[in-house]
């Protein structure tokens, strides 16, 4: 493929998982040990903001112990070396595609490394734990939340990434189980645009059947050998 066309490519926790972040879905999924209705809307959040906010600030402390893995890497190689367009759209809320160097990237489903005001929207980088009723630095209410999207919520940069969408050549979908929207049918908005469609998973996805072509194996060798294969 010509190095000035334009890429896609939309991760999920797949990606991460070589690293040792558990998936969702799978077995030993993350949250085998938390019902996602406890910890992942805005219901719940209310109900219990002691639960949600530990259940975050766990997560947040572990991205100290692990690493960006091979696939990250190539990632971060690719966003570099590509002078066409190119946008990763992760549903991942840790930081590992930034720490390998990723600098075109979308967070859709927020970041655990930040905090969000619920009084005024304000949005705030937070790397330590985050108690429930902590004080915004904008308006001083006591509102701060995990900047995390909840099942509900409006996830972040959509006009962003359907614009990229829009205009794309290749989309690719790395370590994502197509459970969850709309990330899940950006793979048919792509090819209604004419887009060719890549699938690199662990194992077939719900929505396998939708793209044109698809690998499956470990993200940290399909990945690298993909982006060899386009720098070429
Ligand atoms: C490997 C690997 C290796 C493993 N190498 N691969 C009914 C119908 C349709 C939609 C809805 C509906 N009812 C409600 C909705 C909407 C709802 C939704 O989709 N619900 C579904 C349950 C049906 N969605 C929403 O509410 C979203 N908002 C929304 O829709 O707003 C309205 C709107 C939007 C846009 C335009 C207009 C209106 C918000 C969704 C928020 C999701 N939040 C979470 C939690 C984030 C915080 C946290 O981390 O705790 O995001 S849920 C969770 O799932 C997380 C993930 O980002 C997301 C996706 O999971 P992912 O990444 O795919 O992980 P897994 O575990 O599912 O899959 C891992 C994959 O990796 C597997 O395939 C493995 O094979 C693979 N793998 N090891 C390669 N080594």
């Amino acid at each position: 493929m010509n190095d000035s066309r334009s890429i896609v490519i939309l991760t999920g926790a797949g990606i991460s998982a070589e690293s040792g972040l558990a998936t969702f879905r799978g077995p030993g999924g993350l949250w085998e040990g938390h019902r996602v209705e406890d910890v992942c809307t805005p219901e719940a959040l209310a109900a219990d903001p002691d639960l949600v906010h530990r259940f975050y600030d766990l997560r947040r402390g572990a991205l100290a112990g692990v690493h960006p893995n091979a696939a990250h890497q190539a990632l971060a190689r690719l966003d570099e070396a590509w002078k066409g367009d190119l946008l990763i759209v992760t549903q991942n809320v840790d930081d590992l595609h930034e720490r390998a160097g990723a600098r075109r990237l979308v967070h859709m489903h927020g970041e655990l490394t930040s905090a969000f005001c619920a009084a005024c929207g304000n949005r705030v980088r937070w790397p330590d734990p985050l108690p429930p009723g902590s004080a915004c630095v904008a308006c001083h209410q006591p509102a701060l939340r995990p900047d995390i999207v909840f099942f509900g919520e409006m996830p972040y940069g959509m006009e962003k990434i359907e614009e990229a969408l829009s205009g794309c050549d290749l989309f690719v979908s790395i370590g994502t189980s197509g459970a969850v929207y709309p990330a899940a049918g950006f793979v048919q908005l792509a090819r209604s645009y004419g887009a060719d469609t890549l699938e690199l998973n662990l194992e077939p996805s719900a929505g396998s059947h939708l793209f044109g072509e698809s690998r499956f194996g470990p993200a940290t060798s399909l990945v690298p050998a993909w982006v060899d294969e386009l720098l070429k």
